[in-house]
């Protein structure tokens, strides 16, 4: 009783103090927003050193387009892809050693044995960049199955320069995830010529030999901070999206736990402290439906360096995870009024987001800088 009446006054000088509402509560932003340029239905972008774009779209072109985004080129060479869902042209990365190189990763879902799945290949950028040549799939997920989702498809590289991490989704089959033998709701760890890296954690007990880590559903993002820690997120089931710290041989859990439930309404149990699978360091319910991950080393927002940002999909937000080391926790949701898809940093530091929509309508790409 005597605690309840001490804590009334402090909790009354509270409210007044916030009866200003916080900028960010009135729907302001931090940042001023400029809009680039605008395409059909984008998944994914990547800066050449020059400061030119490689921007894919879903119907299967990559395109490049000028550092001011007043040109776009479409880029020949590049392979056929099965686009149906949430299949299509996917994600493209630079070669660690590009600038000797010239060499551009990129992911897609075809069709083949099976049904269909997703595959990595990768081929090299003519000096005028209009062209890919010598282009060859160098994996492929396994088994190829029915259905047009789940296929995931995101790439990064160690920042050693000596490994290709890529994501295989469940492919909304659910069980494959926690089977040893099927790539598919994993984080593989390979070669950079797309073979299963050698000392992969798993192998000796039998599991796929690119196997990094397992128990994952649809893994929209991935990549490493300033030290090396390797960070996740991915669209969970309902109420269940996850930002994880990517531990080698660990098993994130899907879909015997989640902190969500099946979007059919049946519950999966919770993540709990002993039960042996790995659980997430944030997670959102309600679902915001993770599109694209980056981590912030830029200069242009200081208090931002070393965290996470999201694009939101079903949330249409742009998202930052407040990155410690190895905890996270969240940060900020920003109302962006579009689905986004993707989150990239500019030579310069500035944020640059890919809307998800199609041409004349929300596929544009945005650049973000500090409001002068
Ligand atoms: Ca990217
Ligand atoms: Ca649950």
């Amino acid at each position: 009783m005597r605690l309840l009446y001490l804590s009334l006054p402090i909790a009354l000088i509270a409210c007044s103090a916030n009866q200003a509402t916080p900028a960010a509560a009135r729907g302001e932003l931090p940042f001023a927003r400029t809009v680039v340029a605008d395409f059909d239905s984008p998944w994914a972008m990547t800066f050449l050193p020059d400061g030119r774009m490689l921007v894919t779209e879903k119907a299967g072109q990559l395109k490049l387009v000028s550092a001011d985004g007043k040109q776009a080129t479409t880029v020949t060479g590049t392979l056929p892809v099965d686009s149906a869902g949430q299949g299509g042209l996917m994600d493209v990365v630079l070669s660690p050693g590009f600038a000797q190189d010239r060499l551009v990763y990129f992911s897609f879902s075809e069709a083949g044995p099976g049904g269909k799945g997703v595959a990595l290949a990768r081929g090299k950028l003519a000096t005028d960049a209009g062209q890919l040549e010598d282009v060859a799939v160098i994996f492929r997920a396994h088994p190829y199955v029915e259905g047009d989702g789940h296929y995931s498809g995101r790439i990064a590289f160690s920042s050693d320069g000596q490994y290709l991490f890529f994501t295989n989704g469940e492919r909304q089959k659910f069980d494959p995830a926690q089977d040893p033998r099927a790539t598919l709701g994993k984080v593989l760890r390979l070669t950079l010529d797309g073979k299963p890296a050698p000392g992969n954690p798993l192998a000796a007990q039998g599991f796929d030999p690119a196997i990094w880590s397992y128990g994952h559903r649809n893994l929209l993002g991935i990549a490493f901070d300033s030290t090396g820690n390797l960070w996740e997120q991915e669209m969970g089931p309902k109420g269940g999206d996850e930002v994880n710290l990517i531990v080698a041989g660990k098993n994130y859990g899907y879909p015997k736990v989640s902190n969500g439930s099946h979007y059919d309404g049946r519950d999966i149990p919770d993540h709990k402290p002993g039960d042996g699978f790995e659980a997430p360091k944030v997670w959102w319910n309600p679902s915001i439906s993770p599109g694209g991950l980056m981590i912030y080393s830029g200069d242009l927002f200081p208090a931002w360096k070393g965290d996470a940002f999201i694009g939101g999909l079903s949330s249409r937000a742009l998202l930052r995870v407040d990155l410690d080391g190895t905890n996270a926790k969240k940060g900020d949701q920003w109302d962006m009024g579009a689905r986004i898809r993707e989150v990239e940093q500019g030579p310069d530091g500035a944020i640059w987001m890919l809307e998800d929509g199609s041409d004349g309508s929300q596929g544009r790409l945005i650049k973000l800088t500090p409001k002068s």
